[in-house]
């Protein structure tokens, strides 16, 4: 199916991103072999230059000497740059949140939030800049204090996914730096000018505090330039979000230099929905998680499982629900769909809907490609009932595919629930304390997590999120994920005029 769009159009959207770009604080970039579309008509916006081996070792280079200073600056007046980030965001919430639709086709509501969750991180990291404690512990040796101290780490690469082109780059970064550590980003390469715009805005944050722009290095391309990154020495802390393949490739390379990583891979994430929901509250928590963003969340619901008493009427909800559902040009108002980023989701998702109707599966609703404006992939939703979870249902699809598997017994849901390689976020729709406790203990949801009458996506910063098994086990935003972004050290201090051992050694 293609709809050329009308030439004015295309070039409506290109001027509506070079303006926004300019107001942005970014002059257009000279030509160059990274084609910056829109997935919204499938047509290019703007074409930039890839970091070449040189630039990229630049890059590094000058975060390498910017966190020789910036380690030295107390953390509270760190946290400047910080600030002024959540100024100019806020600022500027509608122009960033506007390209975020344009460059990634999500709609307004949800880009404005993608950045309303960059200024929710810059304050929680403005107020962790005064809380990066140390613990003290009772020395066994009289004249001795024992405490550790926590420093900054070095160059964090952050790599970062064409979902959330921008709120992941800021959670990473706005921790990062109050942290001590300097940034060198290589962002999606179907994202680039939500990046160009991220970087500028940055720099002008550090340069109206009077602190180092060089603290933040932007680099973009093609996956080499991720792995030179990747493959740096002096890059301390590698912060990658991607698919389980990426995973699969970053963290031996990181490892086989003792480098760090921090890992949000995939997700296959799944709601168990008890007799006792409240179906109303369920059915509007899975549609939001299942359909919102085009089922283009780490955090998309993909799996329901629910009980069979209820499975039909709540079934019956969704699906009513489901055709409710405006697709199409994520720039118009009362959309609720946008497009998927590329023909390749669209193929990945056409794909896996055959699979799953070989595997026996019904088709309750969706699937089908809509009209859109231009060429871009716009598609209805799925819902396929599965006899059982066969191993499409196992596989991550970043695409909106829900399917539905019933059951008797909650322990046996519970398993379905596990049975699956990835790890990141799960709920459970319950009415009944046991059976929420049930899930949320330790043989319960075995994912990052767990949630209780809310869907599975739209988590808020102040928890650390990541997840399990291979989501990669890294945890970014709140909470204490901040340590990953430090060293520890662990200091003994003898102020006695002894020089007792330890363990109670004597060596005389
Ligand atoms: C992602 O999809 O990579 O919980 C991140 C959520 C958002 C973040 C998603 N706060 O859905």
């Amino acid at each position: 199916m293609s709809h050329a769009l009308t030439a004015p159009a295309t070039r409506e959207l290109r001027e509506r991103a070079e303006n926004l770009l300019r107001r942005l604080g970014v002059e257009p970039p000279a030509p160059g072999e990274i084609s910056a579309r829109t997935p919204i008509t499938g047509s290019e916006l703007i074409s930039l230059p890839a970091s070449d081996k040189a630039e990229v070792e630049a890059a590094i280079a000058r975060a390498d000497t910017a966190f020789r200073g910036w380690r030295t600056v107390p953390a509270p007046q760190r946290a400047a740059v910080v600030r002024r980030l959540a100024a100019l965001l806020t600022e500027h919430q509608d122009e960033l949140g506007e390209l975020v639709t344009l460059e990634a086709g999500k709609i307004g509501p949800e880009a404005r939030g993608e950045v309303q969750e960059m200024i929710d991180v810059c304050e929680f990291a403005i107020g962790l800049s005064r809380q990066l404690y140390g613990r003290t512990m009772p020395s066994e040796r009289p004249g001795h204090r024992l405490m550790e101290t926590w420093h900054p780490l070095g160059v964090v690469g952050v790599i970062s996914a064409f979902n959330f082109p921008v709120a992941v780059w800021a959670w990473n970064t706005a921790v990062a730096l109050v942290c001590g550590d300097t940034v060198v980003w290589k962002p999606s390469e179907a994202t680039p000018l939500t990046a160009l715009a991220c970087h500028a805005l940055l720099r002008r944050a550090a340069a109206d505090v009077g602190a180092d722009p060089e603290v933040h290095q932007l680099i973009q391309g093609p996956a080499a330039v991720g792995e030179q990154l990747v493959d740096d020495p002096r890059v301390a802390l590698v912060s990658a979000t991607g698919s389980v393949r990426m995973g699969q490739q970053v963290a031996p390379r990181v490892a086989a230099r003792f480098g760090r990583c921090l890992l949000e891979l995939g997700g296959n994430n799944a709601a168990i929905v008890t007799p006792t929901a409240d179906l109303e509250l369920a059915t509007r928590g899975i549609v939001f998680a299942a359909a919102g963003t085009a089922g283009q969340r780490c955090t998309t619901l993909r799996r329901l499982i629910a009980h069979a008493d209820v499975a039909g009427p709540l079934l019956d909800r969704i699906s009513a629900a489901y055709r409710q559902l405006r697709v199409g040009n994520p720039l118009e108002d009362g959309v609720l769909v946008g497009p998927l980023i590329n023909e390749r989701a669209y193929d990945g998702m056409r794909a896996a809907l055959e699979r799953a109707l070989a595997d026996g599966g019904e088709l309750v609703c969706g699937g089908e490609r809509v009209e859109g404006p231009g060429d871009g992939f716009y598609v209805r939703p799925a819902i396929v009932r599965m006899p059982a979870q066969t191993a499409v249902v196992r596989e991550e699809t970043f695409a909106p595919i829900l399917y539905v598997m019933t059951y008797q017994d909650l322990d046996a849901a519970i398993e379905m629930h596990n049975a699956v390689p990835q790890g990141l976020s799960s709920s459970i729709f319950t009415q009944n304390q046991r059976e929420a406790e049930r899930f949320l203990a330790a043989d319960g949801s075995d994912c990052g997590i767990a949630n209780v009458n809310i869907g599975t996506s739209g988590a808020e910063i102040g928890g650390a999120f990541g997840g399990e098994k291979q989501t990669g086990g890294g945890r970014e935003s709140g909470s204490d994920s901040w340590k990953a972004y430090m060293r520890r050290a662990t200091n003994t201090v003898n102020y006695s005029t002894e020089l007792p051992l330890a363990q109670g050694i004597r060596f005389e």
